[in-house]
């Protein structure tokens, strides 16, 4: 739901902006639920029968193909559909084509749509590798589809990467994974890495809300209208089970910061309550608040346009505490 600055600053007119905003909200949270039913399984197996954990469980795996290329030598034909690398693993044996063989050289841009993934404690990505040869794979890692960072190598081995171990920064989201075959294993059938699922360990799911759709300005009570947005999240995170909720309030740099570090305070403190509300028994969630005030913009407040995208509140599930406590 990150909408970039210059998209934004492109709208004429505020209203047009919060409406645009609402609309794209809610067509995000649609395809959550989409892909979210039925299953709160949460480990999966890999095809040597190894379970892999993933925190927040079935979101965690890749949603969608943004673009592949299928390297020479190529795979059997049955093998070159990459929309079966996507979603949860489902390999059975080499003779059923579920999943997407690379060919020599070729490689696969994914993006997750309803979850992102960080650098948080422990590993972070695993991709589901199957066949007879287990070949060698560079990856690599995107916020937003155009600037790549490489992320470390999967081969027969190893299959789970470390973002630390590439002294990726525990701050960003990112959104999409290019796998690129290594060419070392050029002679086999299904020529190139052949991948399964590609799964994000450390997923989280983050919402950027405007802070115009839930409160009025200078007020820290939600609005009635707000509740429909809040209410969306809570099931999300019902259907999640368990995590950490972390929300963080930001103003514009209007009243001093003294003012606005209480209101954006007060107002996380608002949506945490509601939240619990919503949420009742019915799931086990650890809260962190925090209100940032106006000191970290996301643009100069200099326009009525740029002082709303710096009205925000954003929402992250993360995964649960028990979860790192586990971590060897
Ligand atoms: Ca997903
Ligand atoms: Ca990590």
């Amino acid at each position: 739901m990150a909408i970039s600055t210059k998209f934004l600053s492109s709208f004429k007119s505020t209203n047009m902006l919060l409406r645009t905003s609402s609309i794209l909200f809610f067509i995000f949270l649609g395809t959550f639920f989409c892909f979210s039913q039925s299953t709160d399984r949460k480990s999966y197996r890999n095809s040597n029968g190894k379970n892999i954990y993933l925190p927040l469980g079935k979101i965690s795996f890749a949603d969608t193909v943004v673009d592949f290329y299928i390297g020479t030598p190529k795979p059997l034909r049955k093998f070159r559909n990459p929309e079966e690398s996507l979603k949860e693993p489902d390999y059975t044996s080499y003779s059923i084509p579920s999943f997407f063989s690379l060919g020599c050289g070729g490689n696969l841009t994914v993006k997750f749509t309803d979850n992102g993934f960080m650098n948080l404690a422990g590993k972070d990505i695993y991709i589901f590798e199957v066949g007879p040869a287990r070949e060698p794979a560079k990856v690599e890692i995107s916020k937003d589809g155009i600037e790549w960072i490489y992320a470390g190598e999967i081969d027969g081995g190893r299959s789970v990467l470390e973002l630390s171990d590439q002294n990726i920064d525990t701050t960003s989201i990112f959104y999409y994974l290019r796998v690129t075959d290594l060419k070392s294993l050029c002679v086999s059938k299904s020529a190139g890495a052949d991948i399964d699922a590609i799964a994000a360990i450390n997923s989280v799911i983050h919402f950027d809300m405007n802070a115009d759709v839930l409160f009025d300005v200078g007020k820290s009570e939600l609005k009635p209208k707000s509740i429909k947005t809040l209410d969306s999240i809570s099931k999300i995170m019902i259907k999640i089970g368990e995590a950490n909720l972390s929300i963080v309030g930001h103003t514009d740099s209007d009243g001093t910061e003294e003012y606005n570090y209480g209101l954006s305070y007060n107002r996380c403190y608002s949506v945490r309550e509601k939240l619990k509300n919503l949420l009742g028994n019915s799931s086990d969630f650890k809260f962190s608040i925090k209100g940032l005030g106006e000191s970290f913009p996301k643009a100069p407040n200099d326009s009525d346009i740029n002082k709303q995208i710096n009205r925000r509140v954003e929402i992250t599930l993360l995964p649960p505490n028990d979860y790192y406590g586990n971590i060897p």
